[in-house]
């Protein structure tokens, strides 16, 4: 007897599961729908919204997330930490999509944090915000929530990648607009899918999206967008040194730093640059109170990074991190990212 019922109850569970294979997307939704639902959306709009310095991931996981909560039935708006650089406003352009609003305290607001998790990271009040949900693919920061939150953090290549997953998950449509942004922050994050942050996700997303952007040749469309990212034309050494920057604090680092990235697409253009931050770079320190600040040059076209550093310990830490060299700036091959690679190498040099 126990037999029969044993096989009857893996039968049943067989059944279960074929059933919710081939229904899969409608009782995903359904699912997550009762989740959302749990969670306190009050009586306003919800902001969604990325990191300071806002790049394309950032700003695009805070419109198509918000779309997709939109959908699914939830009061959201987009809102961006900032000025836009000029990658993200052609991008928004080319998907006639608006650019959202500047939101620049998050005090008393209901907030989704895309692409961060970080306060120090965050627009400021946002310890003083209801977070209600992170969707995220950096190191878990350090914003709390007094309530339990919808979390969604994955080390995949770009924030976008997460919610492309969240729209596959909950059966929502993606159209022409949304695969666009998408796909543009999935490119920018990974520099055209060659950074070490790039999953088999990622290129599961590449190939599922690029039929729906309508972007008829990837390569081209990636070369437009670091083209505009590059061209820091009318722009000050200030702008640009901010225009993609992030502090660290000692406790994740080691010590209180800056990191600036900035993009040449020649060598003219990559000299020119990194004179011009290599001489802000005190100012920079000056004004955000660090210790140190460093600076990555990449040269997207010849693929290498030039690091360069300001303050007391700064060439030491670098060098560690980096190997020594003769000149005021270390250069490494292949194009670095922040979050993999220089982050993780100065914070042990930092530490040690
Ligand atoms: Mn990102």
């Amino acid at each position: 007897m126990k037999k029969v019922l044993f096989i009857w109850g893996l039968a049943l569970t067989v059944l279960i599961q074929l059933s919710s294979c081939s229904d899969n997307e409608s009782i995903a939704a359904e699912d997550f729908k009762c989740v959302f639902d749990a969670l306190d959306w009050g009586k306003g709009t919800t902001y969604v919204i990325g990191h300071k310095s806002p790049d394309t991931d950032a700003v695009c996981s805070a419109i198509t997330y918000a779309y997709l909560m939109r959908a699914l039935g939830y009061r959201c708006e987009a809102r961006v930490a900032g000025e836009l650089n000029n990658e993200t406003k052609m991008v928004l352009n080319r998907f006639g999509i608006e650019i959202p609003k500047v939101l620049d305290n998050a005090e008393g607001e209901r907030i989704i944090m895309t692409d961060h998790s970080e306060l120090q990271h965050a627009i400021s009040g946002m310890d003083k915000a209801k977070i209600l949900q992170i969707i995220d693919h950096h190191a878990l920061g350090s914003a709390v929530t007094a309530a339990p939150l919808y979390c969604r953090i994955m080390p995949i290549g770009s924030s976008c990648s997460v919610v492309y997953t969240s729209f596959k998950d909950y059966g929502v449509t993606i159209g022409k607009d949304m695969a666009g942004l998408m796909m543009s922050a999935l490119l920018s994050d990974t520099n055209n899918m060659t950074s070490t942050t790039t999953s088999a996700l990622d290129s599961i997303m590449y190939e599922e999206l690029l039929p729906l952007t309508g972007i008829a040749d990837a390569e081209s469309y990636y070369q437009e967008m670091a083209d505009s990212l590059a061209s820091y034309t009318g722009m000050t050494d200030d702008e640009i040194f901010f225009s993609d920057y992030k502090d660290y604090s000692a406790e994740s680092v080691g010590s209180e730093i800056g990191i600036a990235v900035v993009n040449s697409l020649d060598e003219s253009a990559q000299v020119n640059l990194r004179n011009r931050m290599v001489r802000f770079m005190p100012t920079a320190l000056e004004k955000r109170k660090r210790k140190m600040v460093f600076a990555m040059i990449i040269n997207k076209t010849n693929d290498y990074t030039d690091i360069i550093y300001y303050g007391e310990g700064a060439k030491q830490a670098a060098e560690e991190a980096f190997g020594k060299s003769n000149t005021d700036y270390i250069r490494c091959k292949g194009q670095l990212t922040r979050k993999n690679d220089f982050v993780p190498a100065i914070s042990k040099a930092l530490k040690d």
